[in-house]
């Protein structure tokens, strides 16, 4: 089905029919987060969890210059096995698009053709920030949360980023952080970070109605949803600082900027810690999908009670 720019699976178009509650996944991870065969395992593992939590997944990305909400397994493979992938944020769409090319959408990305196609919530790894090693380099994720109205379930932002700045400019563009069970911000591979959320709700009902009492108001902004990497593969702040120092010094030496930079960095760090954050990473992404699964089924539940 055709949905302005974009074209829904069948199952998703028959899910925004139904009003099924929906859980978008975004594919930069795919494409340009995590090394095969790892990448395809994730994608289809991501899709099992929010199907477990009874609602259906969206994978979004680009294929062939095609803005496509949904893929088929077999798409799902094209696109983990492809090596001349984009990675899509929204300057990017319209390179695809003219060049007919294919390409994971970033954070932002997904979130401009999710909410476009008018599904809610959206589950990711850790979005992206403010960089350390370059203050100007400050993520399209960022504007994209300011201004679309989703909830987005993530571990925070990737530790490898300046945390400190990357709260501020949340903060700055009036887009809540909510800690999951928690008052402290995550730092993706680690539970702790030294920083608060603006909030803490405890429940994906209480989550629900915390966005639907944000929308209310008129406010255009996303609602953050930080949720802690499952304590059994988390790794503690003080084992990663250095790591990460380590990768940012390697990035810097190796005149690494712009999009090539948090790819570099993630797979630094994996190489430097023998796959224990790699292991992190995934167990986070799976968690996060779980999570968003039950805030779909709660803002949807509500939405078809009113309906009635
Ligand atoms: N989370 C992960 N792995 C990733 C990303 C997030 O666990 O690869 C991706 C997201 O798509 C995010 C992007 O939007 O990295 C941020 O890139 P940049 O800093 O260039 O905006
Ligand atoms: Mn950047």
């Amino acid at each position: 089905m055709e949905n302005r720019n974009s074209i829904l699976s069948p199952e998703v178009s028959r899910a925004l029919n139904l009003s099924t509650p929906i859980v978008a996944l975004e594919s930069t991870v795919i494409t340009h987060g995590l090394p095969r065969p790892r990448n395809l395992e994730l994608a289809r593992d991501m899709e099992a969890a929010v199907r477990k939590g009874d609602a259906v997944p969206a994978t979004i990305a680009l294929l062939d210059g095609e803005i496509r909400i949904g893929l088929s397994d077999e798409e799902l493979v094209r696109l983990s096995e492809s090596d001349s992938t984009l990675k899509v944020s929204h300057r990017d769409f319209a390179t695809a698009i003219v060049k007919k090319m294919s390409g994971g959408t970033t954070v932002a990305g997904t979130m401009f053709a999710a909410h476009n196609a008018g599904i809610q919530v959206f589950a990711t790894g850790g979005i992206g920030g403010v960089h350390k090693e370059s203050s100007f380099d400050i993520s399209t994720d960022l504007r994209a949360l300011a201004e679309t109205p989703m909830i987005v379930v993530c571990a925070g932002a990737k530790a490898i980023l300046d945390l400190p700045a990357t709260l501020e400019y949340l903060e700055t563009m009036g887009v809540p952080v909510v800690g999951c069970q928690t008052d402290e911000f995550p730092a993706f591979y680690s539970r702790e970070s030294g920083l608060g959320v603006s909030v803490r709700l405890d429940t994906p009902k209480e989550i629900a109605e915390f966005a639907r009492a944000h929308w209310r108001l008129g406010m255009r902004s996303a609602v953050l949803v930080t949720n802690p990497v499952p304590e059994t593969e988390a790794i503690p702040k003080s084992e990663m600082e250095p790591v990460i120092a380590k990768a940012s010094a390697e990035a810097v030496a190796s005149h690494i900027h712009g999009q090539a930079l948090t790819p570099f960095l993630l797979n630094q760090i994996s190489e430097l810690t023998e796959g224990k954050s790699l292991r992190a990473n995934l167990a986070l992404l799976l968690n996060n999908a779980r999570l968003a699964a039950q805030i779909a089924g709660e803002i949807t539940a509500k939405r078809k009670i009113r309906a009635v």
